[in-house]
């Protein structure tokens, strides 16, 4: 049947145990490019104007898309950050291992060490390996992360040599920079505590100072304020440590410059991993009121600058042609995400998922549908794809592309589709792609070619408000769209091709159970 089994009885068949050194080899060249994945945080398919949004601009990512090839059909896996993150860096699906859903402040590190990575095979392929930005993998061992001390395992033990973080999300806590194994200017005398429960019964939250915020929450996030926002979860502590979240954005491509500089001469792999559109949003100052969208729309802007900036580097320091750069989110949109910055009121006629349905949370089109972006500039011809990729394929994808072999049982859910992201001949991508929302929730997507089946483990489109056509209601527990016809899954028509449907339950059951 289905391709599941013939591509992971493929990746066994195909194994080759080449062990390399870890030896760093030199520059790259244009066989072995450097490489830097882009990664936004819930930036929507239509919120970037080479996919047709008019409400803003997004010059430097228009740029980027039109130097190299735009995806019409460029997925993540999941329409949560931690699954997508997981499986992206993994090469495996979130689903089939527990504790893989959206990570709390004190959670332990989800990849166990010694696990293959992207990063550990393009180390193995001889690349300088760095993350910089959100992280949302947990820090430490089963305890969690000893805030003031070692925090490890993290990005360090699943194959980054180096690592410049935001451990959590921004709206949980801490609001903190990890560099490597540590927590940057954390004064010892200023222990961080860090906790799911309020430390004294005086302890000012949200919900207690809730006047005194400069911005409102609307669900969750009232527990420690920091910088005038209330955060979900509680810390105390670690005062010379904390950041100010409009100097996010600066930070991720400061410390991205260095890297890049740093590595210039050696082939690179680096994760940019912003933070941008997340949650709470709070754009640097010059970034603020920049659209009519409200933070929302700035804090897009902002992202769109850090890809200008990053570009930037690479024509300075000559690495343009050799660098391949990829863009992608982590899932799709949300406008109320539990802080009130007025995305909802001021949205105007913008669609954040474009013509699709739904955003995060959601397994319909709108949840992992994204903006998705290759470019290596001489090498890969522009152009428009409808190739079917995902951000689970980049570990295969990478790995083929720099020649490096994968071991035996590692990223089994990852298909080579770098022909795909190269733009090469016809390459259609992976022939099918399954969507889960979040962790082990239960809700599936599953599309081949223009027949879209979702599967609905709790009866609900989706778990939390975010939008008007998604309200959270009640839906069957099997739906079937006719993507070709019906981009926007409006019309069930499960009842008019009953074996269609029968086939792609077995196909997606199939999956997944591996
Ligand atoms: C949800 C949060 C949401 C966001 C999300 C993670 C509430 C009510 N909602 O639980 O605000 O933090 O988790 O987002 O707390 S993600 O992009 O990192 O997956
Ligand atoms: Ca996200």
């Amino acid at each position: 049947m289905s391709k599941t089994y013939s591509f992971r009885a493929a990746v066994f068949a195909a194994l080759c145990f080449t062990s390399f050194g870890g030896a760093v080899l030199p520059a790259a060249t244009p066989e072995s490019p450097n490489i830097i994945v882009i990664m936004a945080d819930d930036l929507g398919y239509g919120d970037v104007s080479c996919n047709g949004a008019t409400a803003l601009q997004t010059p430097n990512i228009d740029q980027l898309a039109s130097e190299g090839i735009r995806f019409t059909d460029g997925y993540c896996s999941a329409s949560t950050c931690t699954p997508t993150r997981y499986s992206f860096l993994t090469g495996d699906y979130a689903f089939r291992t527990a504790g893989t859903g959206i990570a709390a402040p004190n959670a332990p590190a989800i990849i166990k060490p010694g696990t293959e990575t992207i990063a550990s095979l393009l180390g193995q392929a001889g690349y300088a390996t760095g993350v910089v930005g959100k992280w949302h993998l947990g820090l430490g061992d089963k305890g969690g992360p000893d805030w003031n001390g070692e925090l490890k395992p993290g990005p360090l033990e699943i194959g980054f040599d180096s690592c410049f973080l935001l451990p959590t999300t921004n709206d949980r806590v801490p609001q903190v920079y990890v560099q490597d194994h540590r927590v940057l200017n954390l004064d010892p005398a200023d222990p961080l505590w860090v906790g799911n429960k309020k430390p004294s019964k005086d302890y000012p939250t949200g919900i207690s100072e809730r006047d005194s915020l400069r911005m409102d929450w609307s669900h969750g996030h009232n527990g420690t304020i920091h910088n005038g926002i209330s955060r979900i979860g509680f810390y105390t502590g670690g005062n010379s440590a904390r950041f100010r979240d409009e100097d996010l954005a600066d930070k991720w491509v400061e410390k991205s410059n260095e890297f890049i500089e740093q590595h210039q001469d050696e082939r690179f792999f680096l994760f940019f991993s912003a933070h941008d559109i997340h949650v709470p949003r709070m754009p640097h100052e010059r970034f603020q009121g920049k659209t009519t969208l409200g933070y929302r729309g700035d804090c897009i802007v902002e992202f769109d600058w850090c890809v200008g900036e990053l570009m930037k580097t690479l024509d300075r320091l000559n690495l343009a042609e050799n660098t391949l750069v990829i863009l992608t989110s982590d899932n799709g949109p949300v406008l109320d995400d539990g802080y009130k910055d007025g995305a909802i009121e001021k949205i105007g006629d913008h669609r954040a998922a474009g013509v699709y349905t739904g955003g995060k949370y959601s397994v319909y089109e709108g949840g992992t549908r994204i903006p998705f972006v290759t470019r290596w500039k001489g090498h890969i011809e522009p152009g428009v794809s409808d190739a079917l990729v995902c951000t689970i394929d980049l570990a295969a994808s990478l790995a083929a592309i720099v020649g490096q072999d994968m071991p035996a049982n590692v990223c089994q859910d990852s298909v080579d589709v770098s022909e795909a992201l190269l733009g090469r001949e016809d390459s259609q991508g992976r022939s099918w792609l399954v969507q889960q929302d979040n962790g082990n929730g239960g809700d599936f997507g599953f599309r081949k070619g223009k027949w879209k089946l979702q599967q609905h483990a709790s009866g609900q489109a989706r778990n939390v408000v975010v939008e008007e056509p998604l309200q959270n209601r009640k839906v069957p527990k099997f739906m079937l769209f006719d993507l070709e016809q019906d981009p926007a899954e409006q019309h069930n028509v499960i009842d008019e091709h009953p074996e269609i449907a029968a086939q792609m339950k077995a196909d997606l059951a199939a999956i997944i159970a591996g």
